[in-house]
């Protein structure tokens, strides 16, 4: 029998490279995205050599070319409980719960990504994945449709199933498994331009909601955007127009800062794109859809529970006072709102770190390396650094921002859609779904902060004063 052997963040990469090839392949424009992309980010780091210094220490440089995430929406339990053993194959896991319903969407969802240092390190690829809300659906008939249509779909190859079984009793595949899984795989994700329903159904589906339409209308989850990561995200939205694109009014998220927190994002329109519907006489009629758009992300530091507490605090009073229109009326009356009120958030990575705002990634200077055969160091983490034995760098934040991906849903949904479900979010229920609990994401961060510390202090042979401090 062959070894088993093909790594699973190997597969991942291969799998996002080619969800890469083949969106930009289905959709030109985000070719063009990301040579704007690449240019900003190679003009950045050649305008900021301590910008490139801290990305190279941190290990993000390598990573930021292939760094991307994308989006798929599911319709059943079934089809989500699949999907968590699909991505697994590609060692990515579900981090995090989202609830859109407060916001008007329809789902609640979770990110499917690595979860390892050097899995991130490797590949951070992450599908934001969203499970439909049928209960939503107010009414009863429609509803049994939406469910009689869903239930009749299988998103999944018998193929891609099997190698998913393979990998859960043996723990790996084969390199020439790992192959045809990410070929077989890569088909659930791709544009149906046929419909699965008459314009009929299609048109009332997409009366209760549009995205209700998107999700019980086609073969499966189409990927509806893949998202790159750019250093420099005001410099790439004033950009898109240049290049033929038109980008939504506002970038989400919090303002520019020298010292970037969480994630800041910006999306253009959907296309709209013909589709051949089923017709009851046996021919078909055509319409069109609009489903697929492109969007773009800079990434900051992870913030602490006390860290994200402020950000919602300020982010919330700023969309409470200054409501964006329809057309992007008040964009530049939010935007510097957001940056007024954001000045109560320190903008500095020191002050971030010991108000205890932000995860950081502790290591040992050289200096702290050196002097591990001398012995007489300080004592607590603060002198530590404070005498450069010791230095931090920022955690990456991996994951998403309900509000923010609430925004980025409407800007794709147009702004007729704003309506608030009375629902309440449904965390177990989406977890049962899932056949599993999701990662809480502070605890990964907290715990990535740990081991760092741990590791550097044992590198500079203070472990045993020093941790007693660190856990304070
Ligand atoms: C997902 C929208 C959310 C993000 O980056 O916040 C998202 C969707 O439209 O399916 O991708
Ligand atoms: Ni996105």
């Amino acid at each position: 029998m062959a070894a088993r052997h093909a790594n699973t963040d190997d597969i991942r990469d291969l799998f996002s490279r080619a969800m890469s090839d083949m969106y930009r392949a289905e959709v030109p424009q985000y070719g063009t995205l990301m040579e704007l992309v690449a240019d900003v980010n190679a003009e950045t780091l050649r305008a900021a050599p301590q910008m490139r210094a801290r990305l190279a220490q941190s290990g993000e440089i390598e990573r930021l070319g292939v760094e991307r995430h994308g989006a798929i929406r599911v319709g059943t339990a079934q089809e989500l409980f699949d999907i968590r053993r699909v991505f697994a194959v590609m060692g990515m896991h579900p981090v995090g719960y989202y609830d859109l319903s407060t916001a008007g969407v329809p789902v609640h969802s979770t990110a499917f990504r690595p979860i390892a240092e050097q899995a991130l390190g490797r590949n951070p690829f992450r599908v934001f994945t969203s499970l439909l809300r049928l209960d939503l659906i107010e009414d009863p008939a429609l509803r049994a449709e939406a469910a009689a249509v869903l239930s009749a779909r299988r998103i999944f190859s018998p193929r891609v199933l099997e190698l998913v079984q393979v990998f859960e009793t043996d723990g790996a595949l084969t390199q020439p498994e790992a192959e045809e899984f990410v070929r077989e795989s890569l088909e659930t994700f791709r544009w149906h331009s046929d419909a699965t329903v008459d314009l009929a159904t299609y048109q009332e589906l997409h009366r209760a909601h549009r995205l209700i339409a998107d999700i019980v209308s086609f073969k499966g989850p189409h990927i509806n955007h893949l998202t790159p990561r750019t250093l420099d995200i005001d410099a790439v939205q004033a950009g898109m127009p240049r290049r033929g694109i038109t980008p939504k009014a506002v970038i989400e998220g919090p303002p520019r800062r020298n010292c970037p927190i969480l994630l800041r994002q910006t999306s253009f329109k959907a296309l709209e794109e013909s589709i051949v519907f089923r017709c009851s006489a046996g021919d078909n009629a055509v319409g069109t859809h609009t489903a697929r758009f492109g969007e773009i992300e800079q990434r900051g530091v992870a913030l602490t529970a006390k860290g994200r507490k402020l950000y919602d605090e300020l982010l919330n009073s700023v969309r409470r006072d200054v409501q964006i229109g329809p057309a992007g009326s008040n964009a530049s009356t939010y935007e510097t709102e957001l940056s007024d009120r954001f000045q109560s958030f320190p903008d500095d990575w020191a002050e971030l770190r010991s108000r205890g705002l932000a995860f950081f990634r502790y290591s040992a200077t050289e200096t702290g390396l050196a002097s591990s055969r001398h012995g007489g160091l300080p004592t607590t983490v603060e002198e530590l650094i404070a005498d450069g034995f010791l230095q931090f760098d920022p955690i990456v934040y991996e994951d998403f921002l309900p509000v923010s991906a609430a925004g980025i849903f409407q800007s794709n949904l147009g702004t007729d859609e704003q309506k608030n479900y009375a629902a309440q979010s449904n965390r177990a229920q989406f977890e049962a779904a899932l056949g599993a609990m999701v990662h809480d994401e502070l605890k990964l961060y907290a715990d990535a902060e740990r081991a760092s510390l741990k590791r550097a202090l044992r590198q500079i042979g203070s472990a045993q004063v020093a941790l007693a401090h660190a856990g304070s």
